[in-house]
């Protein structure tokens, strides 16, 4: 099985060097010069990743699911929950959202969007074995934030407004296991994938139906987070951010836009 895995994930890799293209917005696989890194290889440094929660660390380790180097959080409880924006994605409307995750605990992983304040965006959350399950929820309706699903009422029948169970059996607990977790929102469409790597032929392709679906309109555009609820060692890794045209489009290029993010970053930082 764990060869199987990471041939998956060689086979994704070279993929993602052939297709790191124009409709890519955000490229992060976490390694040193990365060449696959997108706008470039600044999306990897540590430095760039600034948890809005001071007890939660960041640490660049090597990754025992992806046999590479991975973003893993070191520290565990629900008081260093909260979100990571992407370094230089603030104006997300419609796209792909996309990471590998990976669990060395029972808590959640999940992408926070369209995220415009401290109260206004969408969460989609990776549960693994507590919560085995895909939750939608706005941060208007307290959900997400720095504390655990359990306390912000967001899960279970709670605040959410749709929770869905992942459908992925029992998850193993010591970050071997590499999930797919795919949001793509194009207008008021959500839909949310999660599933085993070693059970899809391309990360990057065609991932079957999705697991939840839903509608909403509240929110157009806003930053791009990775939030977490207690997620402690646990790994993140090959965080990507799309253009409208998701994978498939060839047209739809903002990487201008992130490239001029960057230039400004560094000549602010002179
Ligand atoms: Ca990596
Ligand atoms: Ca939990």
């Amino acid at each position: 099985m764990a060869k199987w895995r990471l041939s998956s994930i060689l086979i994704a890799l070279s993929v993602f060097t052939i297709s790191a293209s124009a409709q890519i917005v955000f490229f992060a696989d976490f390694e040193d010069n990365s060449s696959a890194a997108v706008p470039g290889p600044e999306v990897n440094e540590l430095s760039a990743w600034v948890p809005d929660n001071g007890g939660q660390v960041w640490e660049l380790a090597d990754h025992p699911g992806t046999g590479s180097q991975g973003l893993f959080n070191s520290q565990e409880g629900c008081g260093t929950s909260g979100n990571t924006p992407l370094p230089g994605v603030t104006n997300f409307s419609d796209g792909v959202m996309q990471m590998l995750l990976a669990t060395g605990d029972d808590d959640s992983w999940g992408f926070v969007f369209r995220h415009s304040g401290d109260d206004t965006g969408y969460l989609v959350m990776f549960g693994t074995v507590e919560t085995p399950a895909i939750i939608f929820a706005r941060l208007d309706d307290g959900c997400g934030g720095q504390q655990c699903a359990d306390q912000s009422g967001c899960e279970n029948g709670g605040a959410e407004l749709l929770q869905i169970d992942h459908g992925l059996g029992a998850i193993t607990m010591d970050n071997t296991q590499v999930l797919v977790g795919r949001v793509e929102a194009i207008g008021s469409s959500i839909k949310v994938w999660y599933v085993d790597i070693a059970n899809v032929a391309d990360p990057m392709g065609d991932l079957g139906a999705p697991t939840l679906e839903i509608t909403d309109t509240t929110h157009a555009s806003g930053g791009v987070s990775v939030w977490h609820e207690s997620q402690g060692v646990s790994f993140i890794d090959d965080v990507i951010v799309t253009g409208a045209g998701g994978f498939d489009a060839t047209a739809v290029d903002a990487q201008g836009k992130a490239t001029t993010y960057w230039a400004s970053v560094k000549t602010a930082a002179r």
